[in-house]
């Protein structure tokens, strides 16, 4: 167990343009992980069947991907204590019908084509997506206040 444990994080086109941006960010900012990286791209096609190559085989796989490409994603690196699990939990069920309200797809969407959110699900899936999605310079390292410090570095 690691204090700067990492994992990937998406909000989905759904999610960007139902305005649930700031209502995800929220919920990770206040059960205290630390940003490690944000931006808003929309990916390329090849760009998201790399992203969800393990479900290359899946029926949905053409579909799920189009989606990926179709708006605006907002990918974020978020770090700490036991992230990559409290993460999927805080995310729900990969079917939101079966995701417990509170969680963020239980409170926020109700099927499965249509999840507003990816999170990874181990530590490898995580350092893969962290690796596709962000260059390292893209990684900011600073201290937080509650440490003691505002300045970087
Ligand atoms: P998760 O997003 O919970 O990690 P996943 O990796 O198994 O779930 O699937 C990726 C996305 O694909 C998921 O967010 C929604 C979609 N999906 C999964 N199973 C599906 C199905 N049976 N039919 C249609 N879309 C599906
Ligand atoms: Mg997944």
């Amino acid at each position: 167990m690691s204090n700067t444990e990492r994992t990937f994080i998406a909000i989905k086109p759904d999610g960007v343009q139902r305005g649930l941006v700031g209502d995800i960010i929220k919920r990770f900012e206040q059960r205290g992980f630390r940003l490690v990286a944000m931006k808003m791209i929309q990916a390329s096609e090849d760009h998201v069947k790399q992203h969800y190559i393990d479900l290359k085989d899946m029926p949905f796989y053409g579909g799920l991907c189009a989606f990926m490409h179709s708006g605006p994603v907002v990918a974020m690196i978020w770090e700490g204590l036991n992230v990559v699990k409290n993460g999927r939990l805080m995310l729900g069920e990969t079917n939101p019908a079966d995701s417990k309200p509170g969680s963020i797809r239980g409170d926020f969407c109700i099927t499965l084509g249509r999840t507003i959110i990816h999170g990874s699900d181990s530590l490898d899936s995580a350092n893969k997506e962290i690796a596709l999605w962000f260059k390292p310079e893209e990684m900011v390292e600073y201290k937080s206040c509650q440490n003691g410090s505002c300045m970087s570095k």
